[in-house]
């Protein structure tokens, strides 16, 4: 099949998976076009059956706002067109998923057909979506696609509590290559940062408000206060990075805090670390915390969203509370402090990642529901 894929390229979960998604589907032999303003940054280069489209918006003095969605239009009309593609996955319903309806109506009009498949990952529906400038036209842009996916169960009921909507929605889950991201040997790593055998407590986001990154810092105070022999790494960057370094300095940790900024590739630093804190107020799946399960790390998270159904009913991890930073510390100080009981949850947590969410899985499930999309096969609710 020959699939055009749009996404944000930067840092950000929506765009990871959906990189990954192309490039596992070009290895199966599919032809993958990323349609995107930039190179997608799991990308790297393209290769073998992957091509890359940039996205670029003119400026004229009278846009204040040049019209980015439109620019996205006018490439998805052309890509689709001469490169003869079978369907379009959009990822982000904002403007990603209007983009594609709209290029689909302008290919209708030149005797052309194809597909849109939207895949819903989070804020486009818990956050963004819901505000008022943007909830008309998500919801025209979810009824219009010819396939909607949602990458948790809870993902798929808000979009139904929140929206009108008269599409099914299919559930396929975030995937993990689970050959790249295992347990590596870093024991130098460990040790040049751990001299004196420190734990290692380890949070990854993109630090924007949602992700809580400052009640790691709290939490990891509250350790520190017990005398609790470890360090923590901070991997990424956002709006919320200077709160945390700041809120660090105040509680006196920051000397035993290390903000690495963006990293690639964070498997190298997951192999290090004795457990994961994932405190989001809102999250519909929680990718990172799922390459910290396969590199067995146990991950603490908030019981909301989607994170009870990435740990199921392993004992990878624990659930705690929203905004709770007690639970969180009691959670976090149990790990640390009993060997056994860290190595069982590590193993569990692999263990669930491997049974549940290994790319050879999942992509599949997309596959097959490409057919169904373009056999028309799709149910209406
Ligand atoms: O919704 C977002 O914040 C954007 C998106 C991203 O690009 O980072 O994140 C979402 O998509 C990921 C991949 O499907 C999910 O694993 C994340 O849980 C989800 N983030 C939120 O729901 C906050």
């Amino acid at each position: 099949m020959k699939i055009g894929i749009t996404c944000y390229p930067v840092y950000g979960g929506s765009g990871v998976v959906a990189t990954e998604l192309g490039k596992a589907l070009a290895a199966r032999g599919h032809q993958i076009h990323f349609i995107a303003y930039s190179l997608p940054f799991r990308l790297a280069h393209v290769t073998e059956n992957i091509y890359f489209h940039e996205v670029s918006v003119n400026t004229y003095p009278l846009f204040e706002y040049p019209p980015y969605s439109l620019a996205l239009t006018s490439k998805m009309v052309d890509v689709v067109k001469y490169e003869q593609l079978d369907l379009l996955h959009v990822h982000y319903a904002i403007p990603h998923a209007t983009s594609a309806v709209l290029a689909r109506q302008i290919l209708q009009q030149q005797g052309l057909t194809v597909p849109v498949v939207t895949t819903l990952h989070g804020t486009d529906i818990t956050i963004v979506g819901q505000d008022p400038s943007f909830a008309p036209v998500v919801t025209y842009s979810i009824n219009e696609s010819d396939g909607v996916t949602a990458v948790s169960d809870f993902l798929r009921r808000e979009t139904f509590d929140h929206f009108d909507v008269n599409n099914d929605i299919e559930v396929i889950p975030n995937f993990i290559d689970t050959e790249r991201f295992h347990r590596l040997n870093k024991e130098h790593f460990k040790r040049a940062l751990c001299p004196n055998g420190e734990k290692v407590m380890v949070h990854v986001s993109n630090f924007r408000p949602v992700k809580n990154a400052t009640h790691v810092v709290q939490v990891f105070h509250r350790l520190r206060q017990d005398g609790l022999p470890v360090k923590l790494l901070l991997v990424g960057d956002g709006p919320d990075r200077a709160a945390s370094e700041h809120l660090a300095r105040e509680l006196g940790v920051y000397d035993d805090i290390r903000f690495l900024g963006k990293q690639e590739p964070v498997e190298e630093i997951l192999s290090i670390a004795d457990v994961f804190m994932m405190p989001s107020g809102s999250e519909s799946f929680g990718l990172a915390a799922l390459e910290a399960m396969a590199c067995g790390v146990p991950a603490i998270c908030s019981n909301i969203g989607g994170l009870p159904e990435l740990l199921g009913d392993s004992e990878g991890g624990c659930l705690c509370p929203l905004d709770d930073i007690d639970a969180f510390t009691e959670c976090a100080r149990r790990i640390l402090t009993d060997d056994d009981l860290q190595a069982h949850m590590a193993e569990a947590a692999r263990r669930r990642v491997v049974e549940n969410f290994d790319v050879d899985q999942i992509i599949p499930r997309y596959e097959a529901y490409y057919e169904r999309v373009r056999n028309g096969l799709l149910a209406q609710v």
